[in-house]
């Protein structure tokens, strides 16, 4: 075993990721904990400036309300989100994010993001909730200031977050390892706040060969919030409500900006647009199917029919949609202008967020203008700030619920996961979708707030079995020994039967989600006897992950992001089994059951693994309605 450091680290609050929740959380922590002469922590498992979903900038703001300007209202976003995810939203959490937002998006101004003006005074919209930003480097700036507010002195990168440590039923702190340096840290700390994203390559993405790792979520999520909240004991919630986003195909770039702002179709092979000639389709799925805009899994659904039909490949009609637009423009000279202008948005939006798929169409003679871009439904994500719901349930704040809702909804503290002392935020957190970037980092703000009132609350110092901490980093270290050991027994490292190398570990992982579990290759489709043929071989992955070997730290970093991927992956598994039901067609159909159930189903579904036992427990919790 080669010799590591054990750094001891004790905090009041413990902020988990780096990303754009984390941010929030420690610029608003950072103010109340100099007030009361606290101490706040943060640990990024890469460089805060550039981690997370917003590492290569985004184009647009998605949420932003508008309250002041009176264009709309908290209940109609709360509207909004209950439609998109078919009924299944926690109406105070998501209001709770909705009524704030809008200062969160003026703070951001005034740190220097650029956000599109009309000349009017107002902002450029992209669509109803979305504002169009020059978004290179908008990570950048929110790393920066949250940075500044904590003092550096209080910020750990490229630390790797593996493990909560429990004082009994409470959090306790966290344990994890630098990627750089032989160092084991334990963090001792009175709350943590969960903010590590999403996970992505659960499943195997499109992207195999030449293109392996590819994906529209980033890399970097590897399912750390999900083991981290199960493992603590937390109860889940929505954790079958994967994400699969429609982009433009192989580089994965953003639609939105096409759809809403630049007003295009997107059509099948033979022109037809497929939310007309398909819109029958919509009177399946009760009253979802009436509102607008579509939901997003049926706008996926309406697509994928004809995918399924054999008319693809699917097209986004730039070259039409420029053309409708600077054919408005009379003047021949501003024509060309204004059509110059949209030139250079259209590729703006990819270079601001996601480069590559820029790159992408320079490197296949594609000039958006002449010719129009494949778009196509990407592999399942795990996202709860998008479209999709995935987290941990927490508890919403006092002030938004009803009589009905206040017994189950609410425990105290607003964001604090059912372990006491854990509070979740921006992809953690499930059931309120589209909170997006500015959604996220004004969650971190709530949440941080009510975390530093529970530590004022509950200043006892947590007990820390030292034993059972010293175990742990023998567990995780073990990757590195077993390699070390053993490496020399056969002539390729890549071939030896006395561990398993990460890599191998994930396309194992991959290929039973994609097979059984509704991938990319069976048309997101599954079924009560797909799905549990994938816990048994899910089953016997998690014992040959007891054999992870590792060259090197950041080989160690691979064999524990994939541990982290594989519970996310049960835990999805699990629920879409225990769902009877189809509610999202478009993320994923249950062949054996494909038809939606209000009456059964017309309910969060949570789960949560018995830290004492080793069960799972699943339950349905009730939907309450607040809003109009
Ligand atoms: O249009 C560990 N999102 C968009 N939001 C917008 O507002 N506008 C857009 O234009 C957006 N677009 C978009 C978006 C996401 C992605 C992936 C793409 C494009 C390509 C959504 C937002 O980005 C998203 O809602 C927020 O970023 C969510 O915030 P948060 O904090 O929940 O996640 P994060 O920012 O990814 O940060 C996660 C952090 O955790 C760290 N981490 N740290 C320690 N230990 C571990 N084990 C860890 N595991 C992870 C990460 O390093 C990171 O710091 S559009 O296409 O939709
Ligand atoms: P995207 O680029 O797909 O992430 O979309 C950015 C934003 O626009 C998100 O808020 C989406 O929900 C929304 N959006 C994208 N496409 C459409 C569409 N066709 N209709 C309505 N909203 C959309």
């Amino acid at each position: 075993m080669p010799n590591f450091e054990t750094v001891e680290v004790q905090t009041d609050l413990l902020i988990c990721g780096g990303g754009m929740a984390a941010c929030g959380a420690a610029v608003e922590a950072a103010h109340w904990a100099r007030k009361h002469g606290l101490k706040v922590t943060v640990v990024d498992k890469a460089a805060m400036d550039r981690s997370g979903a917003v590492a290569m900038g985004l184009s647009a703001i998605n949420q932003y309300v508008g309250l002041k300007d009176g264009q709309n209202t908290m209940q109609d976003y709360v509207a909004y989100v209950r439609n998109d995810l078919m009924g299944i939203t926690r109406e105070d959490l998501v209001a709770s994010i909705a009524r704030h937002v809008d200062g969160t998006v003026h703070l951001f101004e005034k740190w220097g993001l650029p956000i599109w003006q009309d000349g009017e005074g107002g902002y450029v919209h992209e669509g109803r909730w979305q504002l169009m930003i020059n978004g290179e480097s908008y990570k950048v700036l929110v790393a920066e200031t949250a940075k500044n507010a904590l003092g550096i002195d209080n910020i750990y990168e490229r630390v790797f977050i593996t493990e909560p440590i429990m004082d009994g039923d409470k959090i306790a702190g966290a344990v994890g390892f630098s990627i750089r340096e032989n160092k084991f840290y334990v963090f001792r700390a009175k709350a943590v706040m969960v903010a590590m994203g999403g996970a992505v390559h659960v499943f195997k993405p499109r992207s195999v060969g030449e293109g392996l790792g590819r994906s529209w979520y980033p890399p970097f999520n590897s399912g750390a919030s999900t083991y981290f909240s199960l493992r603590a004991g937390c109860e889940m919630t929505c954790q079958e409500v994967r994400f699969i986003p429609v982009r433009f195909k192989d580089a994965y770039g953003p639609v939105g900006a096409w759809f809403l702002l630049f007003k295009s179709r997107a059509t099948n092979a033979l022109g037809e647009n497929y939310m007309q000639t398909n819109a029958e389709e919509l009177q399946k799925w009760g009253e979802y199917g009436k509102v607008k805009p579509v939901p997003a899994n049926l706008r996926n659904w309406l697509m994928m029919l004809d995918v399924m039909d054999g008319k693809g490949p699917i097209y986004m009609q730039t070259a039409e949609a420029i053309k409708n637009i600077s054919e408005a423009t009379e003047d021949p000279k501003e024509r060309k202008k204004k059509l110059k202008e949209l030139e250079a948005e259209a590729w703006e939006d990819f270079l601001d967020m996601t480069i590559s798929q820029a790159l992408l169409w320079a490197s296949t003679n594609t000039a958006p203008e002449e010719k129009p871009s494949e778009i196509a439904a990407c592999e399942p994500y795990f996202i709860g700030s998008h479209s999709g719901a995935s987290g941990a349930w927490v508890s919403g704040p006092a002030d938004l619920q009803n009589d009905a809702s206040k017994n189950d909804y609410f425990w105290g503290y607003a964001n604090m996961a059912t372990v006491p002392g854990i509070f979740c935020v921006g992809d953690a957190s499930g059931a309120s979708s589209h909170k997006f970037s500015s959604g996220s980092f004004t969650e971190g703000r709530i949440a941080a707030q009510a975390a530093l009132k529970y530590v004022i609350e509950h200043p006892e110092e947590p007990q820390v079995d030292m034993a059972a901490v010293k175990a742990m980093e023998e567990k995780i270290l073990a990757p590195l020994d077993l390699f070390e050991q053993h490496k020399n027994a056969s002539t390729d490292p890549d071939i030896n039967p006395n561990y398993l190398r990460p890599k191998m570990a994930m396309f194992r992982l991959q290929k039973i989600m994609d097979e059984y579990a509704g991938g990319v290759s069976t048309n997101f489709t599954t079924s009560k006897e797909n799905l549990e043929k994938a816990l048994e071989l899910l089953a016997m992955l998690r014992e040959d992950l007891e054999h992870l070997g590792a060259e090197d730290l950041h080989e160690l970093l691979r064999c524990w992001e994939n541990v982290h991927r594989t519970w996310q992956a049960e835990v999805h598994v699990r629920t879409m089994l225990y769902r009877e039901e189809t509610r999202w067609p478009g993320y994923y159909f249950r062949s054996d059951c494909p038809t939606m159930n209000e009456e059964e189903w017309k309910v969060f579904v949570n789960s949560r693994w018995n830290p004492g036992t080793g069960e799972w427990e699943m339950s349905k919790k009730p939907i309450h309605r607040i809003f109009e």
